[in-house]
């Protein structure tokens, strides 16, 4: 908790006593006079070395100041203080103060927004002490210290991109991102440790989120204002899901540490969609918490995966479509995985492209994060843009056939030859 330098300093009295005490009293919360900030400064400046710094109280300054008031029977003054900031008689922050009513009607979704954002920056600004763009391990120890339990650990590195140990501002912003989307009390409460209010002269935590529309209405507009898409990595045992959601944080096969054995799992990185940035976050969904009674399976778009060297897992691919995602509500994207390996034999019945095909849908994608190279961004590009324009994967999405452009090409200058003809023999008619 960062105190603010100024708060309350006006209950500052000579001393104890019914005067003063009803003096501060009726001050508070109000704004002190100007004339007391300075005899207050300069009392502490007086008394402490380094007490008052750019014309504020530094910690120095603030704690001297509270032990005077407390020398002086004052004590009143301390807890208003401390209330203040959201603290307890037991010095815990309050649930009051940590959790701010935040309405979110089914279907919305949580996105931190500008003032969000700049806060959050704000604060890895102060804990990047060698400014080198990246949290260390001790200065995410640091920017840690003022929670009651570290937050993010240990997932971390599961999540988001980091750097040799390291955590950058992107992975760091991403971070944020994802907890804002996925359990948006946790963010108000971490907001709350660092004193969003206080720093941003806000009423409360809740200023820094944005509550997203109903995806319904997204869907009857046939876009979405959402900067953070859920994508649901959904496909039988053993296909590549894990290795997908690594993938999108730029691992190969094998690079990564293995991810927590509880699932979900969730991933999330930035991708460009028509030149917006986009935070896209990689659900994988085993096949296990499928069989569930209702599984949650909203999302904005599903990644429906399987794995193209044994056609046999086609089969769930099939299964989970036609229970969860029929209605044409979501769009989806099939995933052919290990492309590098050598392409299994389908076993009778539909192809997975003519499957696709039947129930228009684009035609799978083939995938692979196997090999020297870092794997494709480009299916986390396709999954975003199709996420992000859900309308358009039926129509633009599906890419003209190449016979069938050369067949249209071929009725329009057969077109312009007849009506070249006809109009010639109008002309000579007339002559
Ligand atoms: N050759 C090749 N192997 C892959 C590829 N992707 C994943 N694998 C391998 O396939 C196996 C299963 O991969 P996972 O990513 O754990 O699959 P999963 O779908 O998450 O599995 P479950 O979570 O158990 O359902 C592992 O041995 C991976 O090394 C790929 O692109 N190419
Ligand atoms: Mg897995």
């Amino acid at each position: 908790m960062h105190p603010g330098p100024h708060a309350h300093l006006q209950t500052l009295g000579p001393g104890p006593g019914p005067h003063a005490q009803r003096r501060g009293a009726q001050c508070l919360p109000g704004v002190p006079a100007p004339e007391a900030l300075e005899d207050v400064k300069r009392v502490v400046c007086k008394n402490v070395e380094g007490g008052v710094r750019d014309n504020g109280l530094t910690l120095e300054g603030f704690l001297f100041l509270n032990t005077l008031f407390i020398q002086r029977g004052r004590h009143e003054t301390t807890w208003t203080i401390l209330r203040r900031f959201g603290y307890s008689d037991t010095l815990e922050l309050t649930a009051d103060y940590l959790f701010p009513p935040l309405h979110v009607p089914p279907g919305c979704s949580t996105e931190l927004n500008h003032r969000g954002y700049q806060f959050v920056q704000r604060v890895f600004e102060k804990h990047d002490q060698d400014r080198d763009g990246a949290l260390s391990p001790v200065e995410l120890q640091s920017l840690y210290s003022v929670f009651p339990v570290a937050p993010w650990v240990p997932e971390l590195p599961c999540t988001v991109r980091t750097e040799a140990g390291q955590l950058p501002l992107h992975g760091y912003l991403c971070q944020w991102t994802l907890v804002t989307y996925l359990d948006v009390r946790s963010c108000l409460a971490h907001l709350g440790y660092l004193g969003y209010p206080t720093l941003c002269e806000q009423d409360s935590q809740a200023q820094a989120i944005t509550v997203t529309r109903r995806k319904r209405l997204d869907q009857e507009k046939g876009q979405t204002q959402r900067s953070v898409l859920m994508c649901k990595v959904l496909g039988a045992r053993g296909v590549g899901k894990s290795a997908f959601l690594r993938a999108f944080l730029g691992h190969r096969l094998g690079e990564a540490q293995e991810f927590p054995a509880d699932s979900p799992v969730h991933v999330i990185d930035t991708v460009q969609v028509n030149g917006q940035e986009k935070y896209l976050i990689l659900c994988e969904m085993s096949a296990d918490s499928l069989l569930a009674v209702s599984p949650d399976t909203t999302c904005d778009v599903a990644c429906l995966m399987f794995d193209g060297s044994d056609p046999r897992s086609f089969a769930h691919c099939i299964s989970v479509y036609k229970r969860h995602y029929m209605d044409g509500q979501t769009p989806c994207l099939f995933v052919s995985s290990k492309a590098d390996l050598p392409e299994g034999v389908p076993p009778a019945g539909l192809s997975p492209a003519e499957f696709c095909r039947r129930h228009r849908l684009p035609p799978p994608t083939p995938f692979s994060c196997a090999g020297p190279a870092q794997p494709h961004t480009d299916v986390f590009t396709r999954l975003a843009t199709m996420a992000t324009f859900p309308h358009l994967v039926h129509a633009e999405l599906r890419p003209t056939p190449v016979w069938l452009k050369g067949v249209l090409v071929a009725a329009g200058a057969a077109m312009a030859a007849v009506l070249s003809i006809s109009l010639y023999r109008v002309l000579v008619k007339s002559r």
